[in-house]
């Protein structure tokens, strides 16, 4: 199926003019991004250690490696992010000297296992400035998260006729559990809409909240708009309308600093797999006072205080949400992760990777025919652009990229097909960074489209 041609550029015009202004020619990798020097290979961590961005690529193995004879262009972070060393020593430290089951054991093993994810759980709370550990639920993944409280807090507080605002950017996981709930209970469901550069209608968004909404939950970034949304001013809005907040920050949380008393988030949902972490982690963070009063999701195993043949009670904070052996190693090597990124530094993050996206923004210009889609500059999104090249279909694109150059893409609808219908494609490419992407890895997609535009043209 070829993309359709009609209604990209007309919906989201012409490439960007970014704001950021270039200081010295690319070669030199810096650019001004408002007040703020930035350079694309070099990185300031919060220690204030100055590393390369070659430094910080020596952490992950599989960067060194090679696809198709070419060295790998790894631009898929927003699907998944690379892990460093430290994670896969972390996890595989684990197996190999004191794995055993958590929070059943008396002996040393058990013991250390069982200190080590709390540890790791400590680690997670601090990192987005949650109160108390016990606040944050391991779940599997962000999806696994917003299902645990559609089901759980959606089951005790929606009824027929409550009202769920969600915006039509949303990844399916923060959408299908709404639909159920909503089909479960007789609740309706309306959506902000957006504008034609990837921005929420936050006018629309005001009047939802007039019909006083049970919850409003929202994707902190699009993981297909790159757009960061006002999250606190939403949230604050929510409140004063009566309603609960969750935010989806499967994409916000490995990118943004993240304060959620600050924020003054009801549920945030985020995975470890995108931020650097394993796969088969996930967490759920919630008010305490939400958590403790919800049921639980899932049944079985230590999520009891006593059991009974016909009724039982259940366990304190997190244990009540947390059934069966946990993701041990996953959740210790998440606390790895935090801990790297951490070091970094997460403003740095996010300067690194505005940098690489305006560099990106700048450089994609010089293709013909393409069409970026979301906000207009690189300081008010997130390191993800998607895009269209003429008729070419993004799969094509992405199959192109990786055999001819090692470029890993990814293509297709993101799990975000209410948003591509909204702007009537059927699917668009999409480029993601992170703590290791180069500006010469933007060059190489750079030559990868012209590339492409020369075989489609034949
Ligand atoms: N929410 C957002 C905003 C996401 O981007 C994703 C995954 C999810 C939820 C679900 O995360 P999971 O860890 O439970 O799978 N996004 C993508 C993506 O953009 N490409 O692959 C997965």
């Amino acid at each position: 199926m070829r993309v359709k041609r009609r209604a990209i550029s007309e919906a989201c015009g012409a490439l960007f003019n970014t704001s950021a202004r270039t200081r010295k020619s690319p070669l030199s990798m810096e650019i001004l991004i408002g007040n703020n020097m930035v350079t694309y290979d070099t990185f300031t961590g919060a220690d204030q250690k100055v590393r390369t961005i070659a430094d910080i690529r020596k952490d992950f193995p599989i960067l060194s490696r090679q696809v198709h004879g070419k060295p790998l262009v790894y631009l898929d972070s927003a699907a998944s992010s690379q892990k460093p060393q430290a994670v896969l020593d972390t996890m595989s430290t684990y197996y190999q000297t004191y794995h055993a089951n958590v929070h059943r054991g008396v002996y040393a093993l058990s013991e250390e296992a069982t200190a080590a994810m709390e540890k790791a759980r400590i680690k997670v709370a601090r990192f987005i400035n949650a109160h108390k550990g016990k606040q944050i639920i391991f779940t599997r993944n962000t999806t696994e998260s917003i299902n645990l409280v559609a089901y759980s807090w959606g089951g005790a507080n929606i009824h027929a006729g409550d009202l769920i605002v969600l915006t039509i950017m949303e990844h399916h996981s923060n959408l299908i559990p709404w639909q159920l709930l909503a089909q479960r209970t007789g609740a309706r469901l309306e959506f902000i809409p957006i504008t034609e550069d990837g921005f929420l209608r936050l006018d629309a968004y005001e009047q939802l909240l007039q019909q006083q909404p049970k919850l409003v939950a929202f994707t902190h970034m699009s993981n297909v708009l790159g757009t960061i949304n006002p999250a606190k001013q939403m949230i604050a809005q929510a409140h004063a309308a009566g309603a609960t907040v969750l935010v989806d920050g499967a994409q916000s949380v490995p990118h943004l600093p993240i304060d959620v008393q600050e924020l003054d988030v009801d549920f945030l949902c985020f995975s470890g797999h995108k931020m650097l972490g394993p796969t088969g982690i996930g967490v759920l963070y919630g008010k305490r006072e939400l958590l403790e009063a919800m049921p639980p999701f899932l049944g079985g195993s230590i999520m009891i205080r006593k059991v009974g043949l016909r009724e039982s009670t259940w366990n304190d904070l997190p244990e009540k949400f947390e059934p069966g052996t946990a993701s041990i190693a996953e959740s210790i090597g998440l606390g790895a992760a935090v801990d790297y990124l951490s070091a970094l530094g997460m403003e740095n993050v996010l300067r690194h990777e505005q940098a690489i996206t305006d560099y990106a923004l700048q450089q994609l210009q010089s293709v013909p025919e393409l069409t970026i889609y979301g906000p207009r500059s690189a300081d008010k999104r997130g390191g993800v652009i998607s895009f269209t090249l003429g008729d070419i279909h993004p799969h094509d694109l992405a199959s192109i990229l990786d055999q001819e150059l090692g470029v890993a893409i990814r293509a297709g609808h993101h799990c975000a097909q209410p948003l591509m219908e909204h702007f009537d494609l059927a699917a668009t490419a999409r480029a993601s960074f992170y703590v290791y992407t180069l500006p010469e890895e933007i060059d190489v997609l750079v030559q990868g489209l012209h590339k492409a535009l020369e075989i489609f043209s034949l």
